[in-house]
């Protein structure tokens, strides 16, 4: 069974509670400025959700004395009413400095890409939305340019039953999708369940989080748009979404060490948490290192830890955010 659980023995950072987040922040990024986006109160099949109202999104700026989340606007044509937001990922046009926020959104459990730009410091703007017969069980995207990314499909088929079969069969059918308004096509396949993805800081490699493999994979962007498969680092957990550094280049996960009883929920056994760091990913040698593990009792399923300046942001799929100090 390749769904293990496993006891923690917990380890602790300085942290507080993120205000206002208290229905998960399932996927967080840190831009190099201090500015963090959560997307929150994701509703997802076979999980809990605590809340009957859609998602958000929330702006943090961590250069702020006492940083506190905020709640973006969104304007244009977006139904807010089913908006389900899940793995995000930020593109900066270099040209003119305007930030694009890519959104993977759900609703009515459908998979699609929201396109948005930041507008003034608390506003939105929806541009696009993105739907395509191969973006079909999409968890997390990784953006490219301001109008193309990569995508994981953490199924292989939209279908449950058929995905926890190949689960079970160990059956590696899930890809990453390369979409840009010309070309939309798989660029690389072979995950058990391709969850997190995110890229270097020279942009040359993409890193796939195979959650139920236990590993991290890198991969190398190609000219054509596909991804040649470099190596996998085993990290001994489910790893969720991934984080990278902007200076050392060091990734940062939050996973699952129970996964088991985020599906089983009971409040008096919660799921526990886990926050895994990669550093020389490249080497001969990565070091896999624990940087925080709890038991549930603080956070609960933690899915992302965003690290910026001795500050590191840790999100959960549907319990709270935390800011802790890794200095
Ligand atoms: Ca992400
Ligand atoms: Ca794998
Ligand atoms: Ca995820």
């Amino acid at each position: 069974m390749t769904l293990t659980s496993r006891d923690v023995t917990v380890k602790h950072l300085s942290c507080h509670y993120l205000k206002n987040i208290e229905h998960g922040a399932e996927d967080i990024t840190i831009l190099k400025d201090g500015l963090a986006f959560l997307s929150t109160g994701l509703k997802y099949p076979g999980l809990p959700s605590f809340s009957d109202e859609p998602g958000k999104l929330y702006l943090l700026d961590l250069l702020h004395p006492r940083p506190s989340p905020l709640e973006l606007q969104i304007e244009g044509k977006l139904d807010l009413s089913s908006f389900n937001p899940h793995g995000i990922s930020v593109y900066i046009n270099e040209t003119d400095e305007s930030v694009y926020l890519f959104v993977v959104n759900h609703p009515q459990h459908k998979s699609q890409v929201e396109i948005f730009r930041l507008d003034e410091e608390d506003t939105l703007v929806h541009l696009k939305t993105i739907t395509h017969p191969l973006l079909h069980s999409v968890n997390d995207i990784v953006a490219v340019g301001v109008e193309s990314f990569y995508a994981t499909n953490d199924h292989a088929f939209p279908s449950d039953v058929l995905h926890f079969l190949t689960i079970l069969l160990g059956l590696p059918w899930c890809d990453v999708v390369y979409y840009s308004p010309e070309e939309v096509k798989v660029a690389a396949s072979g995950f058990l369940s391709a969850n997190g993805i995110n890229i270097s800081p020279d942009k040359r490699y993409i890193y796939v989080s195979d959650i139920v493999d236990h590993e991290i994979d890198v991969l190398e962007r190609q000219e054509d748009k596909e991804l040649v498969y470099i190596k996998s680092v085993a990290v001994g957990s489910l790893c969720d979404n991934i984080e990278v550094d902007h200076r050392t280049g060091d990734l940062w996960m939050g996973c699952h060490p129970n996964p088991i009883k985020m599906y089983m929920f009971d409040p008096e056994d919660p799921p526990g948490s886990e926050v895994i760091q990669i550093k020389n990913i490249h080497s001969g040698q990565p070091v896999v290192s624990q940087k925080y593990v709890d038991d549930g009792h603080v956070i609960m399923a933690s899915s992302v830890a965003a690290p910026y300046e001795g500050k590191l942001l840790v999100g959960s799929v549907f319990h709270k955010a935390l800011c802790c100090d890794l200095k």
